[in-house]
This record gives C-alpha cells, sequence and structure tokens, in this order.
C-alpha cells in the first residue's frame, strides 16, 4: 500500500494548495489505492521525518520500505505504474515528462512568485511595485503567459493574473 503524507491542517490561502494535492490526484487517476499520513503542525521538523524528507516537507510516499520525496520525482514514479498518466512510447513519453518539466520548472515558480506576494505581502506597497513587473527574470520573459493563465481555471480562481 502506498502512503502519502498531508499536513492535517494547513491556513486558508494553503487549502487545496498543498503539494500533496498533485500526488493524490495522479494516484486518483492511476487508480491506485493509497493512505494518508497526516502530519501535526513541527512533525516535519523531527528528525524521523528528516531523515525521510530532508527539506521537511510534504509530501513524501511510502510503499514497500521505499520512501521518495518531490512531488515531481513521485509523479514520476506513479506514472510508471500507469499508461494513462505516462505513456510506454518513446514520442508521447517524452511530451508528457516536458510537460511535467515545464509544470514544475517553468510555470511554478512563476507562479508561486505571484502567491507569495499576494498571500503574505499584498497590502506593502513595495509588493505591488513587484507585481508590475513580474515577467523578466536573470534569464528570460514569459510573453506566453498570459493566454496560459486565461486556458488554466485553477489558477485564475486562486490567484488573479497582474495587471498587463
Ligand atoms: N519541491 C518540493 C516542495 C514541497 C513543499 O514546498 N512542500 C510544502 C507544502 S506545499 C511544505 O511541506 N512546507 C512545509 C515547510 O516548509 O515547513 C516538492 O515538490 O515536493
Amino acid at each position: 500500500m502506498i502512503t502519502v503524507t498531508a499536513f492535517r491542517w494547513v491556513p486558508p490561502f494553503a487549502q487545496g494548495q498543498v503539494r500533496d494535492l498533485r500526488v493524490r490526484w495522479a494516484l486518483e487517476e492511476a487508480g491506485l489505492k493509497y493512505e494518508t499520513r497526516l502530519l501535526e503542525q513541527g512533525d516535519q521538523n523531527t528528525p524521523e521525518y528528516r531523515a525521510l524528507q530532508p527539506f521537511g516537507q510534504v509530501p513524501i510516499i511510502e510503499e514497500d520500505g521505499q520512501v521518495l520525496f518531490e512531488s515531481g520525482a513521485i509523479v514520476l514514479h506513479i506514472g510508471e505504474k500507469s499508461e494513462a498518466l505516462l505513456p510506454k512510447d518513446g514520442p508521447a513519453r517524452a511530451r508528457a515528462t516536458q510537460w511535467l518539466i515545464a509544470a514544475l520548472n517553468s510555470i511554478e515558480p512563476h507562479v508561486q512568485n505571484f502567491a507569495i506576494l499576494d498571500a503574505f505581502y499584498g497590502d506593502q506597497e513595495w509588493a505591488k511595485l513587484r507585481r508590475r513587473g513580474p515577467r523578466r527574470s536573470p534569464c528570460n520573459s514569459w510573453p506566453g503567459w498570459p493566454s496560459i493563465w486565461a486556458r488554466s481555471p485553477i489558477w485564475t480562481e486562486t490567484v488573479s493574473p497582474p495587471a498587463t
């Protein structure tokens, strides 16, 4: 049986956003049974948990004595068990992996930036100024993000896009 860790409680702004969701979602899509191990606040920093997840974060999965952390790695691992998620054939498999990496590497950092600005610093002037120029980073701009945003109801419900 697969066990996934999650927090028993998170503040309202984080509800539905915690990264165990993507693992549970993949497990549901794959039709795999799993159990949830709910952590109390602070449990993530115990030596026992840190030995499993060195950064003190959720999620991890445990299965037959094997432990995995990092939601992307976990979702890939689940994909190996379900062709609905990760096709066996070369090009389709490469495309699925491409989108997984894009979600983690090209999209999530930007969305997280906005979420942090809004959730923690929304009333501060510097945050309002920062929000106006979010497209530039040291390596790239992201000209495609408004259209991607518009097509993604989950994001538009949770983090409002910046003014263009
Ligand atoms: N890159 C990690 C990030 C995991 C992560 O940031 N988890 C957050 C919840 S979404 C966490 O456990 N935070 C608790 C803490 O940092 O104390 C992954 O994708 O698994």
